[in-house]
């Protein structure tokens, strides 16, 4: 019979997510430090907000429908690849690795993989916290031989792993193509903070989405359904929320299109008309057809992927993808030193 472990939930961030807003102005409830970052994106001369706003708790709903749309190819596109080819990953692999789930989440994708890759220790990372507690405490009855440490944290400004975290062989495991949302500059040093947490025998297995007919990526960012666009748009609720801001969600409108120079995705929130946006300690008149970029979701071929895993400090890459090269799902190890 095997034996349960605990699983060691470990708090790292709080998560300040969550309350709807009302339309009226309010009080501020993100903290001093965010409601800085929120009005210099406003202030800006190309206004902009992080896409990590766009992840209330009604945006984490609407993401997780996104990825059911017709539309939305990449979820099921990347779940087929690892259907279809997860037995030569875990070869390439070997048992016993320490998994380190990137933006976990609800755990499925990591879990799915778990009968291939039997990971000594499986360590989801989470900046939602309340989220990750309920799924690993499921996931942990479902395999009690695998020691599990949730943590919840912010991984993207870069982050040390505790102690924790077993140092013995390490798997980074960061599906989804959630890298897309990084510039390739910015990937390249998260990737690189990744190969330090990593060890001299550590690797990434990790899922891009590859650059295709510009009509498949349009419609995969402004769906019939308009669920993108209420996703786009809920960033203002929760920017109402945490910088007391008087956004009328109702005067802005989703744009999302595939910028071709720039190999991403763009989406941006553009004012329908003339207006005045107030929020804690600011304000801005935005003309009408006037633009806040939310988010780029960037694309790759898969030499151009490769080539940056290099610039990284990984190596010795193989690559797995559909047959119609719409996505692509990589193994790479840490370059020798
Ligand atoms: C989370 N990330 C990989 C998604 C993407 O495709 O860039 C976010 C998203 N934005 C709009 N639709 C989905």
């Amino acid at each position: 019979m095997q034996m349960s472990r605990s699983s060691a939930i470990r708090v790292v961030s709080p998560d300040d997510s969550n309350t709807p807003a009302p339309q009226q102005r309010q009080h501020a409830h993100g903290s001093a430090e965010v409601v800085a970052e929120i009005s210099a994106g406003l202030l800006a001369a190309r206004p902009h907000i992080s896409p990590k706003f766009l992840y209330d708790g009604l945006g984490s709903k609407l993401f997780e429908a996104i990825c059911e749309l017709p539309e939305y190819y990449p979820t099921r596109t990347e779940a087929a690849i690892f259907a279809r080819h997860g037995a030569d990953m875990a070869r390439a692999i070997g048992a016993g690795a320490v998994l380190i789930d990137l933006g976990a989440g609800n755990c499925a994708k990591a879990a799915s993989l778990f009968p291939l890759l039997q990971p000594a220790q499986y360590v989801p990372v989470d900046i939602s916290r309340d989220f990750l507690t309920e799924a690993v405490s499921r996931l942990q009855q479902r395999f009690p031989e695998i020691e599990m440490t949730a943590l919840g944290l912010d991984f993207s400004n870069g982050f040390a792993l505790p102690d924790s975290v077993r140092h013995g062989r390490r798997l980074f495991f960061y599906p989804g193509s959630s890298i897309g949302n990084f510039s390739p500059e910015q990937a390249v040093s998260f990737l690189r903070g990744l190969r330090d947490n990593a060890g001299a025998d550590g690797g990434l297995l990790i899922g891009v989405d590859l650059i295709k007919d510009s009509a498949v990526l349009d419609a995969a960012y402004d769906d019939a359904l308009g669920v993108t666009a209420a996703f786009n748009l809920n960033m203002l609720r929760h920017l109402n929320h945490l910088a007391g801001a008087d956004f009328d969600v109702g005067q802005w409108q989703h744009r999302a299109f595939f910028n071709e120079e720039g190999s991403r995705i763009e989406m941006h929130l553009e004012a329908r008309a003339a207006l005045t946006v107030r929020w804690n300690g600011g304000e801005r008149q935005f003309a009408r057809g006037e633009r806040i970029h939310t988010e780029d979701s960037y694309k790759y071929t898969r030499q151009s992927f490769v080539g940056l895993l290099e610039r990284a400090g990984f190596s010795s890459a193989q690559v797995w993808t559909d047959p119609s090269n719409w996505f692509a799902v990589i193994h790479a190890q840490v370059t020798p030193s």
